[in-house]
């Protein structure tokens, strides 16, 4: 491996929404699921989100309305969306890869990347292993990972050993792996950026490794150089560690179950204060709130809020928490309760919103 070699390892969950809903619906492992827009009562609108294996063999696939899918399959088995569960999921995940301690870039709601630095292949390959292991064991839900010299390289190897797969893609076997490809799997070359490529006769990742640098340069600006360099194997893409789906956050056990509405208020008031503390500390401004209730029978609920804009108010995260908790308090007894602000945006450096 060269000197300034880095690994990096990327993550994506298995048909995510339908996953999260067979991890608490067990009983529909092993039918075709699908999760979409339309409510249950009418399926005639909406469109399908995702859907498990056994729904993908029909046909049956993201964006496709959900009459067509009930076309194809009269007994698919469908759940609306609850973006709010997922939501938590996702959350849960993503701890899980942070926990790791390498600088991780949240990229989507089941999508991770990882700088594991210049760690050897066996060793990223060991520590894939282990996380793929917790993710299936403590949170039931299958998920992909790819290791490899970039940033885009992981993500594509990631892509191919779907489903519930690990690959590792060497530096010396980079340029093979991307030479037939169609430039569009290229991470940041779409359609449009296709078409112009083709004026070029430019349909492979290979033909794009022997363009003429220049030319591409002429016609993309500083993109034609990157994508020169990522056909040919130099993949200098960062990750960056993100504010927006990050989230801070406290909870608390009670020392006796409770099922006071006073009580539970007070605890929140305590824990937006601490909430906001870390948030000031850290300087961002936020658009989401949650809360989150554990009962004695150790079932939870959950409520989300999202503002029109952010804020950077405790009263404001407080008064929306007392709300949301207020429906979940009073026929359970309540063990724990949380609170939470999402979608941050760092002050620095931004106007106020
Ligand atoms: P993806 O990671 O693209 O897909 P997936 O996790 O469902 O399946 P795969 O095993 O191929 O990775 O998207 C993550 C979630 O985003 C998906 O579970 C539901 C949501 N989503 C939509 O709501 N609409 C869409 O069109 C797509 C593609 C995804
Ligand atoms: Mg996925
Ligand atoms: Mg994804």
């Amino acid at each position: 491996m060269g000197a300034e070699m880095r690994l990096f390892l990327h993550i994506d969950m298995d048909y995510f929404y339908a996953a999260c809903e067979e991890a608490r619906h067990p009983e529909l492992k092993g039918k075709p699921l699908a999760v979409g827009t339309s409510t249950v009562e009418n399926k005639l609108k909406g469109v399908v989100q995702t859907c498990n294996y056994e729904a993908r063999k029909l046909g049956i696939h993201s964006a496709m309305p959900t009459a067509m899918a009930f076309k194809l399959c009269p007994t698919l088995n469908y759940m609306p969306d609850d973006w709010e569960h997922y939501l938590e999921v996702s959350r849960r995940v993503m701890d899980a890869v942070k926990a790791e301690g390498f600088k991780t870039e949240v990229i989507s709601v089941d999508e991770a990347v990882m700088d594991l630095g210049d760690i050897e292949y066996g060793k990223a390959e060991e520590l894939g292993r282990l996380l793929k292991g917790r993710i299936n064991t403590e949170l039931k839900l299958p998920c992909t990972i790819g290791i490899s010299v970039g940033k885009s390289y992981a993500k594509m190897v990631c892509d191919i050993s779907k489903p519930n797969g690990l690959g590792v893609l060497k530096e010396e076997d980079v340029k093979g792996f991307l030479k037939d490809k169609e430039v569009t799997k290229l991470l940041g070359i779409g359609e449009k950026t296709a078409e112009r490529l083709k004026e070029m006769k430019v349909t492979t990742i290979g033909e794009l490794a022997k363009a003429n640098p220049l030319s591409l340069e002429n016609k993309f600006g500083s993109f034609g150089k990157d994508m020169y360099l990522l056909a040919n194997g130099i993949d200098n893409g960062k990750v960056v560690e993100n504010a927006e789906t990050l989230s801070i956050g406290r909870e608390r056990t009670f020392d006796k179950e409770t099922k006071d509405m006073d009580e539970v208020a007070h605890m929140l008031k305590a824990l937006a204060k601490e909430v906001m503390a870390e948030v000031n500390k850290q300087g961002y401004w936020f658009k989401g709130v949650s809360v989150k209730a554990r009962y004695s029978d150790f079932t939870e609920k959950l409520k989300n809020r999202k503002f029109a804009n952010y804020t950077d108010s405790e009263s404001i995260m407080l008064s929306s928490g007392i709300e949301m908790i207020r429906p979940l308090i009073g026929e359970k007894a309540v063990r724990k309760v949380g609170i939470r602000v999402y979608e941050l945006n760092p002050k620095k450096g931004q106007k106020s919103l």
